[in-house]
């Protein structure tokens, strides 16, 4: 079996490692825009050696970010704005990946070191929350969305095809779906946030159609060749474990037949009441049983238990590539310590640019 260190190819692109930069919001943009701060930030994550960097979670349409501050992918000046980024990203050798996303009932909060809670409409930085029913997540964000109708269900599914068009032509070479964290597309996958009747609502096929159609539609615009990935909520935490995998394996199956290409196993943030068990590689063993049952290849993260841990559960075949989020926060140059934990050879110039790996290659 593999390890952390080996290559990764999916459809035609080939990471140098198997490791992969999350997704991360940095909530630094104006009106959706990227600058400086997601410029430096990309390339030290890309220059620091990881395989891929996916960026933070893009809003399909204004009324889809978390907060003011996050990353908008609908218009020209924010396409543009991505452009020195994905060009710096594969200067340093990493391929440059893009969550596109839509905050649904979450939608329109302060950001984390602000408050973490729902803005009221009508003050500075608020807007009006959608989602498939009129049920509010509770807690820091107790707003009750609009329930969408037919037609903003189809217009939000439009915008999200437009924003994959853009980042398809920005160069873009791996696209990330949001499908989990109590955003949109869970709002609708889970019973707890889907109380409709209609055909968006009610049993699995109906509660899953949101999340499947858009991916269908995607998949018509997303190059064949470049991986269609989900990041998707398998499991809530909230007593109902086993429906809630049985059921997620099976709408994977059906994504896979749709052109999904791979999945990031993830968890629910849909309730406050969620009971998860933190802990090292907790996600493991379901992310394991989530790739063995649905053929896809994929990945997990939360609390990943550092370089070991990762390339164990590559080794041992649960996962096929790490998704690290925080301790890349923390040291842009993990895969450097990583390399130099497993025991790699020469770790400095696998993993950093000559004018580092020189002076560190001779360093204790
Ligand atoms: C969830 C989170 C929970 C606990 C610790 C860290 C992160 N994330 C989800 C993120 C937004 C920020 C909070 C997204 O999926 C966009």
């Amino acid at each position: 079996m593999p390890g952390l260190f080996d290559t990764f190819t999916l459809k035609d692109v080939t990471l140098r490692n198997r490791i992969v930069v999350s997704p991360m919001c940095q909530y630094m943009s104006v009106e959706g825009v990227a600058n400086d701060w997601h410029k430096v930030h990309y390339t030290s994550l890309a220059r620091g050696g990881a395989g891929l960097v996916i960026l933070e979670a893009t809003a399909v349409s204004p009324e889809g970010r978390i907060s003011w501050g996050d990353a908008g992918l609908w218009n020209d000046e924010q396409a543009a704005a991505l452009e020195p980024i994905i060009k710096a990203i594969k200067e340093w050798g990493a391929v440059p990946g893009l969550q596109i996303a839509h905050a649904g009932r979450k939608a329109s909060a302060n950001r984390p070191w602000e408050g973490d809670d729902h803005i009221p409409e009508g003050q500075p930085n608020s807007w009006e929350t959608i989602a498939p029913s009129a049920v509010p997540f509770g807690a820091n964000l107790p707003r009750v969305p609009r329930e969408m109708s037919l037609e903003e269900i189809a217009r939000v599914q439009a915008d999200t095809v437009k924003s994959v068009e853009r980042a398809r032509d920005l160069g873009f070479e791996w696209l990330q779906m949001h499908f989990a964290h109590g955003y949109l597309a869970q709002n609708f996958w889970s019973p707890l946030s889907n109380k409709r009747t209609d055909q968006y609502g009610g049993s699995a096929e109906n509660r899953g159609r949101y999340a499947l159609e858009t991916l269908a539609a995607v998949r018509k615009v997303w190059p064949e060749n470049r991986p269609l990935a989900v990041r998707f909520s398998v499991v809530e935490f909230d007593g109902n474990d086993e429906q809630r995998l049985t059921e997620s394996i099976e709408l994977l199956k059906k994504m896979k037949q749709a052109g999904l290409d791979t999945v990031d196993v993830s968890i629910g943030f849909n309730t406050p009441d969620a009971q998860i068990p933190w802990g090292p590689n907790f996600l493991g063993e379901i992310a394991s049983r989530v790739l063995r049952e649905t053929g896809l290849p994929g990945t997990t993260s939360w609390y990943i238990d550092g370089p070991k841990g990762a390339d164990t559960l590559i080794r041992e075949g649960k996962i096929d590539f790490a998704t690290i989020g925080r301790p890349f926060l923390a040291n842009p140059h993990w895969p450097y310590f990583a390399a130099k934990e497993l025991g790699v050879e020469n770790p400095a110039w696998k993993t950093l640019p000559s004018a580092y790996a020189h002076w560190l290659s001779r360093y204790r």
